[in-house]
Parts: C-alpha cells; structure tokens; sequence
C-alpha cells in the first residue's frame, strides 16, 4: 500500500527518516518528499511547514499527484486537556479550525457553508491505533483537536477554545490536513505528542520537548505502519 506520513516541521519526521533508512527525494510544490521502502508498504514522506496552508497542499499533493491511499499524521500539540501531560499521546478522533469565524452572519464559531465543524478520522486506523497502544502498553488518549493558524500561548486563548470546541488539543496543522482528506476522501489519522501547554509556558516548553515528544509520535505511528495490511 502507498502511504503518506506527514509532519508540519522538520523536526516532526527526522525520527521517521532515521527509521526507514534508505529514500529517495522528489521535489514538488515547495516540498521535499522522500519515498521509501518499509515491509511491504512503499512511504512518501514530507514535512509541510508550519499551518494550515502549506499543511493542506502538501496534503493534496500527497493524495493527487503521489496517489496515497492512506495519509498519516505525526508531531507534537499544546495540550487542553488536564489529562495531557507533556510526552503523552494524542489521537485525534476529530477536528476543527478555531480560528474561522463568520459568526457575523449567525453561523458557529468553526463553521464555513457547505463545510462541517468537525471532520472525523478514520475509524478503522483509530482502531488500530488501539491495538498497538494496548499491546505497546501505552497510554493513548483520543479527543478533540482543534487547529488555527495561531501558536497558543495564553490561559485566555487555549480556555475559549476549550469551551468553544470541547478541544483536548491544539496545533496549526491537523484540520487542514482532515479537510483535504475528506474531500478527496482518503483515510487519514491524526497523532500528536504533547510538548506543552498553550500557556504561558508554551513558548519556552514547546523549544525544549519539540524533539523527545516528535520522536514519541513517529515510533508510534512507525509501529501502526508495520501493521496495516496490504
Ligand atoms: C503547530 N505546532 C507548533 C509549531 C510551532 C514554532 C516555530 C504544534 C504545536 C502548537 N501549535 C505545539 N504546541 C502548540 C501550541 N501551543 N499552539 C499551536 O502544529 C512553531
């Protein structure tokens, strides 16, 4: 099976090139991605950028000109939730884009005409993500993650988002990537290592677990990887 693993940031695949070895690269609309052998299935691998537009044309160059028939996301989130403490697991069961607003016009908060507020994962990779969790003997939350071209870092921002999505994560990334897939209707998954809070803190948390939480995103997704069939 062909399958996208997507990062925002360098740092967010590195861990999963180290792991594959041997690539090659192609350039393409301002990406580099790297195609590589893993078991039986062949990757393509690419980090975006940082938000929600260069997420989504990497997104779509991964579903239309790579023909990707499954697209997998890894990297780190400001946690919401008082569960999520720094290095845990997130799972996205959906998402939204905080940061839409036409409510002028008496429409939700997240919402655009002829578009939903939140996009659903797939299901079945979600189940799969359970199993390796259960057998790795790893925590694994699934919740909410709610995406914005802002990095979080006020109590006041990451509570009215909270409130306003029943969010347990946020990021720049993940409700881009969701809605590409939707619409050229690819399964797709969403992970993210915690490596800070969306608070005050975030700035200076996010620089110093970046790297060890990527690296606890990428081994995971890696591990579901080996065990997709064909
Ligand atoms: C965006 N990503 C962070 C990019 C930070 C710095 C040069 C994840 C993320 C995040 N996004 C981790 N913590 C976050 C936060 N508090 N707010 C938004 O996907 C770029």
């Amino acid at each position: 099976m062909k399958i996208a693993i997507m990062g925002a940031m360098r740092e967010e695949i590195s861990p999963i090139l180290e792991a594959v070895g041997e690539y090659s690269t192609v350039e393409y609309a301002g990406n580099v991605f790297y195609e590589a052998q893993y078991g039986e299935h062949q990757l393509v691998i690419a980090y975006s950028k940082i938000g929600k537009v260069f997420s989504a044309i990497t997104a779509s160059v991964m579903c239309e000109h790579f023909g990707v028939e499954k697209l997998l996301f890894s990297g780190v989130a400001g946690g919401i939730s008082k569960e999520l403490k720094i290095g845990d697991l997130v799972m996205a069961s959906s998402l939204c884009q905080h940061d839409v607003d036409i409510t002028a016009f008496g429409h939700p908060y997240g919402y655009i005409p002829e578009g939903s507020v939140m996009i659903d994962t797939d299901e079945g990779l979600r189940s799969l993500a359970v199993e390796v969790a259960v057998d790795m003997g790893i925590e694994l939350y699934e919740g909410i993650i709610a995406t914005g071209d802002q990095f979080v870092a006020s109590a006041e921002r990451k509570e009215w988002i909270a409130k306003t999505f029943n969010a347990d994560a946020l990021e720049m990334e993940g409700g881009s990537v969701a809605c590409v897939c939707h619409n050229f209707d690819i399964p797709f998954f969403i992970l993210r290592a915690i490596s800070d809070s969306a608070d005050g803190e975030a700035g200076i948390d996010f620089d110093t677990f970046l790297q060890s939480s990527a690296q606890v995103s990428a081994a995971f997704i890696l591990e579901m990887v080996k065990r997709l069939g064909h």
